[in-house]
């Protein structure tokens, strides 16, 4: 898939509408390309939906009693629960969907990462936004193409009322000295995503969790995906266990970057089987052992399912 990065600068602070909701793909493309964001129903069965959102409960309940051994995973109201890579099948099969390939493919191309996996859990109301923010926001502003893509995918209703994300549409196109400090409030949009549904946001678009008025649960799953030559946000190479590598697909394990790209992403130098060729992007496994000083062979640990503390 090619993206297309052929869109027209759109004069500061000139906004477009939310786009309407859709099922058809190729709408979905063109809303992103023109407004930064889309909104795909449907793309999860209610079966599939409820099943996904008891299994993040599940792990957020056990990562709470985890206390002072689990990252600071509440803020305010809002459950974090990082790095679901780990944490179960059916989150890493939203990464490996048909639609998850079209939406993210026409923005980074077919070779994306997977960025990282997050649980988000709103407990209840809240009376501020979450800060507006760009998810390139480490990228240069001057950098005018996406490089990151979020798809949000809704376990709960996401409404106006409820803290549906606040988004302003058309802002990706804004020139880059607007890229850099987030706009007046007023102009973010809530965004209605009913659930089962994905909201894809390009990772120019500002954006912000919104004020949640009747204290009802909101919880979604993160799949973060970036351009395959960035750095991933969680270091898979590190933290996925052997065995979740073990049993994914080969495009899994390119999604988590077990693939080099060109030159990219080599575990010690990553040999390839074509004579002479250094360039070749591959699937590679982790070698039993890397090379020291003198020729001294050191083993490579990795983390594994089987192993506890
Ligand atoms: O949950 C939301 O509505 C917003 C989440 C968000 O801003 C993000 O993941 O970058």
């Amino acid at each position: 898939m090619i993206p297309d990065t052929k869109h027209t600068l759109l004069q500061y602070p000139e906004t477009n509408s939310v786009p309407p909701i859709t099922r058809d793909l190729e709408s979905a493309c063109r809303h992103l390309y023109e407004t930064g964001m889309c909104v795909v129903a449907d793309v999860l069965t209610p079966e599939q939906t409820k099943a996904i959102g008891e299994k993040l409960e599940e792990q957020a309940a056990s990562e709470r009693a985890l206390g002072d051994l689990a990252p600071k995973g509440m803020v305010g109201c809002k459950q974090y629960v990082p790095n679901m890579v780990n944490k179960g099948k059916s989150f890493l099969d939203l990464v490996e969907k048909e639609e998850t390939d079209h939406l993210v493919g026409c923005l980074l191309g077919d070779n994306f990462l997977l960025s990282s996996v997050n649980g988000h859990i709103y407990t209840g109301a809240n009376s501020e936004p979450e800060l507006l923010h760009r998810d390139q926001g480490q990228v240069p502003a001057s950098i005018s193409m996406p490089v990151v893509c979020n798809l949000l995918w809704a376990l709960d209703d996401f409404t106006p009322e409820g803290g549906g994300t606040l988004v302003v549409p058309g802002s990706h196109r804004w020139e880059w000295q607007h890229q850099i400090r987030p706009p007046d409030m007023d102009i973010a949009e809530p965004v209605t995503v009913p659930a089962g549904g994905v909201l894809v946001l390009d990772g120019r678009v500002w954006h912000a969790g919104g004020v949640n008025k009747t204290g009802s649960k909101r919880r979604s799953i993160a799949t973060f995906f970036c351009a395959p030559w960035i750095r991933q946000q969680e270091n898979a190479a590190l933290s996925c266990f052997q065995e979740v590598l073990d049993e994914a697909s080969p495009k899994l394990r390119a999604r988590l970057g077990m693939h080099t790209y060109g030159t990219m992403g080599t575990v010690g130098g990553t040999g390839s089987e074509v004579p002479g060729a250094t360039l070749i992007s591959g699937e590679f496994s982790f070698p039993k052992y890397i090379i020291g000083e003198s020729g001294s062979l050191h083993p490579l640990p990795r983390v594994s399912r089987q192993t506890r503390i």
